[in-house]
């Protein structure tokens, strides 16, 4: 299969965020038969939570692309390795504090329903901490059945309040 662009959402708000996040993306980086084609900066962004819990941390949200011959769910195999490298309890719960989330926002243009995975993520269009740094990498990016990300954007409530560089 000839290599394809995949874009992937970090988040994290527990146990050092920038930390996870730069760890994260330097093994993102050796990811067999991949490579890192660009990291947004990092947003700090108040935490969507169900109930409007408060006292939940902030998260560090950034979005990189790489380019990859894994398939979808190898690539999903690999990011799930690494959050449990990286601390992530065996849980499946939404909605919780945790270390670090890894999602496959994009994959090629494909869409894919799969017990395991779907692509497009389903909430990326809702979430400004996914779209704001998706635009910074990939600005003119049409997204599989939905259209432009700027469409998004400018309906999306924002939750950013600060933004650093990338420290990967
Ligand atoms: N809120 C923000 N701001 N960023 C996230 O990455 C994030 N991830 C989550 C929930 C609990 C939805 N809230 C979030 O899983």
């Amino acid at each position: 299969m000839p290599d394809v662009i995949s874009y992937i959402g970090l988040g994290s708000n527990m146990d050092g965020p920038r930390q996870q996040l730069t760890n994260a993306i330097s093994v993102i980086q050796n990811l067999p038969q991949s490579r890192l084609v660009s990291c947004s900066s990092f947003y700090q962004s108040k935490a969507l939570t169900l109930n409007n819990e408060p006292a939940v941390a902030d998260y560090l949200n950034a979005v990189v692309a790489i380019e990859t011959g894994l398939d979808a769910l190898a690539l999903l195999d690999a990011l799930q390795a690494i959050e449990f490298a990286q601390g992530r309890r065996r849980t499946e719960e939404r909605w919780v504090s945790r270390p670090l989330d890894l999602d496959i926002l994009l994959y090629a243009n494909e869409t894919i329903s799969h017990e395991r995975l779907t692509v497009p993520h389903p909430e990326l269009c809702q979430r400004d901490f996914v779209l704001v740094p998706l635009a910074e990498i990939a600005p003119a990016l049409m997204i599989p059945q939905k259209g432009t990300i700027a469409t998004y954007l400018a309906n999306c409530p924002r939750t950013i309040s600060a933004k650093w560089q990338c420290s990967a």
